[in-house]
């Protein structure tokens, strides 16, 4: 098979970066196709760690094609200190390693400067978003008066653009929010000058992803955020605001559907969220800290304390049927160990019912209780196994429920984060 989606399948932070860059060692390219700098993936190798943000996590491997596509959220001056940051890492960057659609949305500093200013306006009603501006960003690519990359290379029309949309914002910021307002010519002129930077990485990304599939070249596409992030398929309004499940790909990189071939969801052997927004089997309490503790469950871009609860396979299910997910791969059971018991929610008792779908209405899913089935624990020692049949026996009957319960593969199994404390299981 060579084109392959990786999403999360839960609400992020499952281990995406990390399984990118697992899979990358056998693949040729890899590409982001949604989101923006708000994602945060990690991939350990040995003792040095990588927090990526924008860039594919291939980049690590340098020597793989990596691409922003057309579906990503820009912000051009996070690119550049990325950029910067990896290459103190000792990670070598190319137009060659590195390529960035000439059709992505731009993220400007209004962007930003709005998201902030209406989350701090929506008082306790705010959404917990990262304050990177992907919603105001998204929200003019929609409107259709959005900046693309390709604008950045055009001083006049980064010039026309540029005005019109100021002339609207700094009222909306100065008259509205409360804001500042923002000086045209600085913002032109810094614009300007980063449009001529990213240049030699621009290209029409869309052509070239068809090019290497048809050469069959092996193409990861690469997911940020999860299932229950999604515009349309996740606990909205507090979702990002992208497609971040796998039908995400076709119109987020210019890769017609029949070009996809499998979609792996990844896992975490609990669920965490960050941000506000429902979550029917968070622990309040003193088991979902030892959780946060042990999984140093904090932000990877903002550091923003993850809220934890017990593996919700309702989600998981979700994930499984709108991402038409191939196989799972599951992560962090190493976290859990040390637990005397350990739960998974099987289902949701929605009056006389137990549902296993995600309700649309919030308030529906208000009155949703989760159904339990309780587990054994496991040890330590989960983390030095090298293949399934080293893991503790009450791992893996944990492991072959979730199988049985979803009717799909893990095909991957994760024990720390490192890319060594990865191994198949199928
Ligand atoms: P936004 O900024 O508009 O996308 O925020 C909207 C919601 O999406 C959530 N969101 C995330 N959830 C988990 N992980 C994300 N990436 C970072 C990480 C988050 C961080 O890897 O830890 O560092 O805080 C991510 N990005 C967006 C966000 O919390 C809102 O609920
Ligand atoms: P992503 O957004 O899905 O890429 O995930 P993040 O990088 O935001 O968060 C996952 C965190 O868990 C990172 O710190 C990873 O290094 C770490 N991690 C990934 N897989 C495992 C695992 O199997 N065990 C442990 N203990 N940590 C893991
Ligand atoms: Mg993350």
């Amino acid at each position: 098979m060579s084109t392959v989606v990786i999403v999360g399948a839960q609400w992020g932070d499952e281990g995406k970066g990390k399984i990118t860059d697992y899979l990358a060692e056998s693949a040729e390219v890899v590409v982001r196709f949604q989101g923006g700098n708000n994602a945060g993936h990690t991939v350990e190798v040995g003792e040095k760690q990588y927090k990526l943000h924008l860039i594919p996590s291939g980049i690590i491997h340098g020597n793989k094609k990596n691409i922003i596509g057309n579906g990503v959220a820009f912000d051009p001056a996070a690119f550049f200190r990325e950029v910067e940051y990896l290459e103190a890492l000792g990670v070598e960057i190319t137009p060659e390693t590195l390529q960035v659609s000439d059709r992505a949305t731009v993220i400007m500093p209004y962007h930003q400067v709005l998201d902030q200013l209406k989350e701090k306006a929506r008082g306790k009603n705010d959404i917990g978003t990262t304050g990177k501006g992907i919603g105001p960003a998204y929200t003019d690519k929609v409107e259709r008066s959005g900046i693309r990359v390709c604008d950045l290379l055009h001083e006049d029309v980064l010039r026309e653009k540029l005005h019109l949309n100021l002339l609207e914002k700094n009222r909306y910021i100065t008259e509205i929010l409360g804001g500042e307002e923002l000086d045209e010519e600085t913002v032109f002129q810094q614009y300007l000058a980063l449009g001529n930077r990213v240049r030699p990485f621009v290209r029409d990304t869309s052509v070239v992803l068809y090019e290497d599939i048809r050469k069959g070249k092996k193409v990861l596409f690469e997911g940020a955020q999860g299932m229950l992030l999604d515009i349309d398929y996740g606990t909205y309004p507090y979702v990002t605001s992208s497609n971040t499940t796998a039908g995400g790909v076709a119109s987020g990189t210019g890769v017609g559907p029949r070009f996809i071939e499998r979609a792996v969801g990844v896992t975490k052997a609990y669920t965490t969220r960050v941000g506000k927004g429902p979550f029917p089997t968070e622990l309040e309490n003193e088991v979902g800290e030892w959780i946060r503790e042990k999984g140093h469950e904090y932000g990877t871009t903002t550091g923003r304390s993850r809220r934890c609860g017990w593996l919700d396979l309702v989600i998981v299910k979700t994930s499984i049927r709108v991402s038409g997910l191939t196989s799972l791969v599951l992560t962090k059971i190493d976290t859990l160990a040390g637990l005397e018991k350990v739960k998974i929610c099987v289902g949701y008792k929605l009056k006389d019912q137990v549902i296993d779908y995600f309700p649309a209405s919030l308030k529906d899913l208000a009155e949703c209780e989760p159904v339990y089935e309780e587990f054994d624990g496991w040890d330590d020692s989960v983390a030095e196994a090298k293949t399934y049949e080293e893991l503790p026996l009450n791992a893996k009957k944990y492991i072959d429920r979730i199988e049985e319960l979803l009717e799909i593969k893990c095909s991957i199994i994760s024990v720390g984060p490192r890319r060594d404390q990865t191994f198949q299981k199928d």
